[in-house]
């Protein structure tokens, strides 16, 4: 399966969901039911990763147990080179473009992307900008994070990621964030952008979803919602709302 293909095909007929699963959240049974509740209720990708903790073993094995689980394209949602796991689908190949640290912005991609070649996944390329609270992945990152009234430099930033050739931009506040990226932040991204733009970070509700969706996010990401939810229709009306 050509993956960026799947998503662009989707992205085409209106805004997806994806799932994301940290390997160091929950064991590989309980990730495979997450996976495949997930499905059900209409998410159209699982992404795989963290920003702490993810080890070789854990992401083997979650990815494995992902793949057994449901009939959905993987993503690993790399937070380096150290773990690279043969057993997802793709990668997004990405840039922490407001990262201080170059380690971010092009060494891990550098050590990673023989890996990357070996293991036959296939790499989609993705400028990952780090918004306001930032959370874990902009402290590990060191990002300088977008401030959430700094419009224009979202917008710079997310313009250089596509004149880069880059083929997916993601707007992120962080997994766990008490706020996502502001909708008029996305908007004014989205407006001037010819590539999908992901947003994700702090969604858990089906207005938040909405929200991102409405103004102009091409996929939207949750993670700690999913993967707290015990709910089937909660699942449902999060997905629901971001998918429209
Ligand atoms: C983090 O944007 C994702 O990389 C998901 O964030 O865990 O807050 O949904 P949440």
């Amino acid at each position: 399966m050509n993956v960026k293909k799947y998503l662009l095909e989707r992205i085409a007929k209106g805004t997806i969901h994806f799932t994301l699963l940290d390997p160091d959240k929950q064991d590989v049974a309980q990730a495979g039911r997450i996976a495949r509740r997930a499905e059900e209720a209409g998410t159209d990708a699982i992404m795989i990763g963290g920003s702490t903790d993810v080890t070789q073993k854990n992401l083997d094995e979650t990815a494995k147990a992902i793949k057994n689980a449901c009939k959905l394209p993987t993503i690993y949602f790399p937070s380096g080179a150290d773990a690279i796991s043969g057993n997802c689908d793709s990668i997004f190949f990405m840039s922490m473009v407001n990262s201080t640290d170059t380690g971010w912005i092009i060494g891990e991609q550098v050590k990673g992307s023989l890996i990357v070649k070996k293991l036959n996944l296939e790499p989609i390329s993705m400028g990952y900008i780090i918004v306001e609270p930032g959370m874990k992945v902009g402290e590990v990152g060191k990002a300088m994070p977008i401030r959430r009234d700094d419009v224009k430099s979202a917008m710079s930033y997310a313009l250089a990621c596509e004149y880069l050739g880059m083929s997916f931009v993601y707007l992120e506040a962080g997994s766990g964030a008490d706020r996502p990226v502001p909708p008029e932040m996305i908007r004014a991204v989205k407006e001037i952008l010819s590539v999908p733009l992901i947003v994700g970070g702090g969604i858990r509700t089906p207005e938040a979803a909405k929200a991102a969706r409405l103004a102009g996010a091409d996929a939207v990401v949750t993670g700690t919602f999913v993967e707290r939810c015990s709910d089937d229709s909660d699942l449902k009306n999060v997905i629901k709302a971001a998918k429209g």
